[in-house]
């Protein structure tokens, strides 16, 4: 069965918690209840977790190699700042999907820019707790293409 790694990046763990007028009512447990239950509908294995720490991303994306099939991340505020996270994804060379609950292209300008995307096999962005359960479905997808593409 697939296995996906789901990557939480900084601050994450607040969702729900403060700010809900920009991130709204949704807690991180609830998301990563709603992946869980789409996961099993796709009969897919789902693996989670939240760090505040770039190091901490970059060694869980070390780890999937041979555990995880494909990756799904919201790496937060790293998006717009880390070479360490899209190089680990590069070395990898596991499938990523970048995910956004806000659509940050309509938010500030240092935040339109993902050093993440270019190393994605795709980005959803803007439809909060849902950008989540879409980018499971993208990312499955693109590995069962993949998959049958090497039996033919
Ligand atoms: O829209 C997203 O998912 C972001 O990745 C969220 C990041 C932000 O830096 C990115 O530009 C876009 C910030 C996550 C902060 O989460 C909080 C949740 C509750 C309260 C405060 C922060």
């Amino acid at each position: 069965m697939l296995s996906i790694l789901v990557l939480h990046g900084p601050n994450l763990n607040l969702l729900g918690k403060r700010e809900p007028g920009v991130y709204g009512t949704t807690t991180l447990e609830d998301i990563n209840r709603s992946l869980e239950l789409e996961a099993q509908s796709l009969q897919v294995k789902v693996a989670f977790l939240q760090s505040n720490h770039e190091g901490e991303l970059v060694d869980a994306i070390h780890a999937a190699i041979g555990q995880h099939q494909g990756i799904l991340i919201n790496p937060g505020a790293y998006t717009h700042t880390s070479v360490a996270i899209r190089d680990a994804i590069a070395a990898v060379a596991l499938p990523t999907v970048e995910v956004h609950l806000s659509n940050v292209y309509r938010r500030e300008s240092f935040r339109h820019h993902s050093y993440i995307a270019p190393v994605a096999v795709g980005q959803i962005s803007g439809f909060g707790a849902e950008s989540y359960r879409l980018g499971l479905r993208g990312l499955v997808k693109h590995l069962e293409i993949a998959k049958d593409a090497v039996k033919d």
